[in-house]
Parts: C-alpha cells; structure tokens; sequence
C-alpha cells in the first residue's frame, strides 16, 4: 500500500503529480528549493520540506537530503517526475536500499537503458530494428575509419552515456570523421565522465516518432501508441502529436510489437518510452529508450484515456495492469504545445521575472498543465518550460484548429513566451499538411520574419 508520496521535482509535473494523488486519496509530499515558495506544487501538497538553495545541484539534485525529507515525514514511494533524479539508478537503488518505492523502472533497467549502446545491443537481440553502425563502443581512430568506410558517410557519433541528443557530431568523410571523433570523446568525457562513443549511418531529416510503454511488475508490457515530437529546436521538442500524420495503420502496428519487444527485452517495469526516428521511406529504427514519464506524456492521456501518473503508481504499488493490449482504444488527435518563457524572436533567449496577468484558456477539449498564475514570478534557476497547452478534437484538423484557438485566448504578460510562435506554427501550410521532420523548426524559422511571432 503506498499512503504517502514524495513528490522530487518542481513546476508543472510536481503538480501533474499532486493531482494524481489527491484523486487516489494518497497524501504527499513536496520538497522545494529556496526559489519555489511561490510554486503551486508547494501550496497544494499536504506537506512541504525545503531541501536547498535555488541551483538545482543544491536542492532537486540532492539525493541525501530528498532521502532525509522522505524518512522524516515517513513516505512509501517518490515520484521522480521528468529531469533530475529521474534517470538515475544510483538514487533508485538508495531509495530501495531505504525501504522506499522509486516510482519507476529497477535501477538495473535505469543502468542498461542509460548506457545507450548497450541498449542498442539489447533491443537489436530482440528483433528491433536498429541504425547500421558500430558494435558497442569504438575505442581507436584507426577503428572508427574503418568502421566508418563501411557504413557509409555521412555518419553520426554519439556518446554512450549521452541521450537527448547531447554529445552528438556528424561527419561526411574520412578526414572530418577523425577530427569529430576526437572532439565527440573529449565532449563526452566533459559531460558524462565517459568519454565511450559509438557509430551510426546518419539518417538524414528523419521524423521523431517514439512509443508510449506500460509494463507491470507481473511481466505484462502494453504500448499506448506513438507521439510524434518532430517539431524540435536543438533537441527541445516543441510541439507533439498524436496519432503521427506520418504513421500508416501497418507501419503503427509494427512500431509498436517492435517498442513491446524493446521494453521487454529491457524487463522493463512502469511507464518508458521507446524513441524511434523514421526515415522517409517508413523505415524505422530504434535510437534509445527514456526510462522516465516523459514532459509530453498527456498528449496520450487524452488519445487513451488513460491516466499514466496514476498508472504509475499503481504499478509501483504491485497492482496488474487491469487491460490487455487490446483494449486500449484511440480516440481524435491531441497535440501539445510547450509554453516556454523564452522570446523566440530573439534566438529564444530565457525570459525569468514576474508575471502579470495570467489567463489560461479553457473550453472543450483544452487542458493547461502549469504551475504558474498571475503574480507568480518565474526563476532564473531552472529550464524555461512554464506550462503546456493540450488540445483534443476529433481528428487531426480539429485538434489544430480547437490549439489555435486556445492559444489565442492564453494571455502571459510581463515575460515573453513561445505562444506567439505556435499560432505562426499552427498558421504553416507545411506544419498543417502533417510534413514536419526534425528539419522543419529550423527551416520554418530561417523563412519566417521575427515579427510574425
Ligand atoms: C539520429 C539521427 C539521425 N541518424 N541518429 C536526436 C536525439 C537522440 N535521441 C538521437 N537523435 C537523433 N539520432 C541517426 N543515426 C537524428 C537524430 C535527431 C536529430 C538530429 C539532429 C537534429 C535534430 C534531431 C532531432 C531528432 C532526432
């Protein structure tokens, strides 16, 4: 039984999380950094503990002092949310070692999915489609050339330990290849204390399509169908969809057997994700598994129905999933925007301070997701995400419509934000035509003057 949750996380998905609970009639705890006073998280939480200055590394990173606060109000289980400790195995381990439920997958699953090469290897035994390249790590420059001849320019080098798309390069022959080689080691042993890289045949412009998973701790592994998080910048999504434009019924029902097979190769528990891209052809390949809840996850919950922060819990809890596969019914098209206080007629530079007035649009087939209200100030300490705007509608065409509308009502002053940019977004003939790839942001961007958003 799990009576009281420990809530490790900040903004919209502490939230997210509080809500859960209170409709579960399980009692929680928020920890909180000197900057988060004034987060709604903070005021709705049955208790809340300050755990540390305003730099996350002193407060949401803390591992020690989170444990400290969950044994003192005494907590069953900690929600990680997205971020921070969420993918960390070594704080999912302390927290069984603590006699308390990490509300995710073993700390072993954590381990393996988080080195992305052995994560590769793992699905690809399974039947998973993969990208060409190198198996496992390449340790040499003389072994990356010859590696790379064989697969072919151009191709891309990625730490093991990276993920998210940090510490990538790409290379299109020989003499680049050995140069990117050498700065892609030096970056990772920077970021990740691990400088391991491994090779793949660069797929150019793919789409980003990635799976949904559901999997108990009875060994039952159920996907939720795909979300297409194409819309990026620098590997910060900004709009996802579901179901994709791209997808066929066929390509759909292949993607998703070869996410359960990935996810149960992994013996995967709780709620993960399997990332794919998707070339232009319908080929599609595995790229790495998130083993979080992931920022676009109610995208989902309005297509199914299902309510995954409860799932979560309930799985942690021990409980069987209460579906089979083929219950799961899809119904209309959802898409998210991220609502982030950047202005991004100014390269999206980070837009901290005080909000004045706040009015969050509502109506049929609308969700905000968000912490912040009017008179809320936002902190400089943290990333920019200050809400979500989901909208519903039967199909693809009434979903974007019911979003345009609910933009237009969403009023944030005092800071800039990204809404400006999604009406211009949503307003694109290329965007509604469903073509967006990982290229479209960026070339939208470079054809449409700043004054439009
Ligand atoms: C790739 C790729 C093309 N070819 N791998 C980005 C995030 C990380 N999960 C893996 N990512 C990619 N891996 C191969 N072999 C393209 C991406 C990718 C991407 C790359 C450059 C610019 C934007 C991108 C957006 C999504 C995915």
């Amino acid at each position: 039984m799990i009576q009281k949750i420990l809530i490790a996380n900040r903004g919209e998905i502490a939230l997210r999380i509080v809500r859960a609970c209170r409709e579960l009639g399980i009692k929680t705890l928020a920890v909180y950094s000197e900057a988060d006073v004034q987060s709604l998280h903070v005021q709705l939480a049955d208790e809340a503990i300050c755990i540390g200055g305003p730099k996350s590394t002193d407060s949401y990173m803390r591992a020690d002092r989170i444990i400290s606060a969950a044994e003192i109000a005494d907590v069953d289980a900690i929600h990680p949310g997205y971020g921070f400790l969420s993918e960390n195995s070594k704080f999912a381990e302390q927290c069984a070692s603590c006699n308390i439920k990490f509300i995710g997958p073993k700390a072993e699953s954590i381990r393996m999915m988080g080195d992305k090469s052995v994560a590769k290897e793992t699905v690809r035994k399974a039947g998973v489609p993969i990208v060409p390249g190198s198996d496992g790590p390449i340790d040499s420059e003389a072994e990356a050339v010859k590696v790379g001849r064989k697969i072919g320019y151009p191709i891309i080098i990625k730490a093991v330990a990276g993920g998210g798309g940090r510490g990538m390069r790409i290379a299109h022959n020989d003499v680049s290849f050995a140069k990117e080689y050498h700065i892609a080691r030096s970056e990772a042993e920077k970021s990740f204390g691990n400088g391991s890289v491994y090779i793949e045949k660069y797929i150019q412009n793919p789409r980003h399509i990635e799976f949904q998973i559901l999997a108990d701790s009875h060994g039952k592994v159920l996907h939720l169908g795909e979300r297409d998080c194409s819309v990026q910048r620098r590997h910060q999504k900004l709009i996802e969809e579901s179901p994709s434009p791209f997808l066929t019924s066929d390509l759909r029902k292949r993607m998703g057997k070869a996410a359960v097979r990935a996810a149960e190769a992994a013996q995967y528990e709780n709620a993960g994700t399997i990332e794919f891209i998707v070339d232009a052809r319908g080929g599609f390949y595995f790229i790495e598994m998130n083993t979080r809840i992931q920022v676009e996850h109610p995208v989902t919950e309005e297509v199914t129905g299902i309510d995954l922060i409860k799932e979560q819990i309930r799985i942690a809890a021990g409980e069987k999933l209460g579906l089979d596969q083929n219950d799961i019914e899809y119904r209309g098209h959802a898409i998210e925007c991220r609502i982030n206080a950047e202005d991004p007629a100014r390269n999206f530079t980070p837009s901290p301070g005080t909000i004045g007035l706040y009015y969050a649009p509502g109506g049929h087939g609308v969700r905000v997701d968000s912490h912040v209200y009017s008179g809320y100030t936002i902190p400089p300490y943290y990333d920019s995400m200050i809400g979500k705007l989901i909208a519903h509608g039967d199909n693809r065409k009434m979903a974007l419509e019911r979003m345009y509308r609910a933009l237009s009502e969403y009023l944030i002053r005092g800071i800039k934000t990204t809404i400006p940019l999604h009406k211009a977004i949503l307003s694109d003939p290329a965007f509604i035509a469903g073509k967006a790839t990982t290229a479209y942001l960026e070339e939208f961007l470079s054809r449409t003057p700043p004054d439009l958003f």
